[in-house]
């Protein structure tokens, strides 16, 4: 909630939306039990070709289900919990994250306090002779950030393998106060985000907009986009993209 009545940051325009916390309206959700299920971004909007869902699982709660056609990327905002995988349960803390191809059974539980996740849900996009990637358990922990374009202070951890077989790269892009995405990019990729650390002020198409951690944005192909980390901490998003596969 905002202090002030009838106001909101949150704006949703053809070409780009941001959305803020103090709007998030929960949707009830199959295979979800004692879940708060937020659709921040999806093709409804009339424009996204993906999904990003924002999952608060209370106490001992669960989330199960097929990926059917789609592909889920799972990222772990807060709390722990664990997913069984064939016939393996792995741990999930803040950090973790899980990459699930299209077909394949889930089954998420939280342990003890609420368990937060960042959820990119994509059709699958088969290319002939290229199998589809199998499923994937990390932490950002163990992907080193890389100097964006050779500064030092932007690096780049990309979660994901940049390989044929994937249609979705996931990255997290950490800036030093000041920092900046060294131009405005503009680009047939799209992209949804979610602000994980401090604050700055993203341009998109036009518009320039102060944001900070909890916020959500939605970038359409070719949204000029650019971004400045602004305070006293670093600035981080985890961001999707979609890759590797030819324009229609
Ligand atoms: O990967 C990207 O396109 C990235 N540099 N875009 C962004 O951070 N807005
Ligand atoms: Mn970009």
């Amino acid at each position: 909630m905002t202090d002030l009545f009838g106001f909101t940051r949150t704006v949703v325009k053809s070409r780009y939306a941001l959305i803020t916390p103090d709007g998030f309206v929960p949707s009830n959700l199959p295979g979800w039990k004692g879940a708060m299920v937020v659709v921040n971004i999806s093709p409804a909007m009339a424009g996204p070709r993906f999904t990003q869902l924002h999952v608060t699982l209370e106490k001992e709660a669960v989330g199960e289900g097929n990926t059917g056609a789609n592909q889920y990327f799972i990222y772990v905002i807060e709390g722990n919990g664990t997913i069984g995988l064939a016939l393996k349960k792995h741990r999930l803390e803040a950090g973790s994250y899980v990459y699930l191809p299209p077909g394949h059974d889930i089954q998420l539980k939280s342990n003890g306090a609420p368990m937060k996740l960042l959820i990119f849900q994509k059709p699958y996009e088969r290319v002939k002779g290229v199998d589809a990637p199998a499923v994937i358990v990390g932490h950002e922990r163990e992907v080193k950030g890389q100097p964006f374009l050779g500064n030092e202070d932007a690096r780049l951890q990309v979660l994901l393998p940049d390989e044929p077989q994937f249609d979705m790269a996931v990255n997290i892009f950490t800036y030093q106060p000041g920092a900046t995405l060294p131009f405005v990019e503009t680009h047939i990729m799209e992209h949804g985000l979610l602000m994980l650390k401090g604050q700055g002020v993203y341009r998109l198409d036009d518009d320039y907009h102060p944001v900070k951690a909890g916020d959500v944005i939605w970038m359409a192909s070719y949204c000029p986009q650019w971004f400045v980390a602004m305070g006293k901490t670093p600035a981080s998003y985890i961001y999707y993209k979609d890759v590797n596969r030819d324009p229609l």
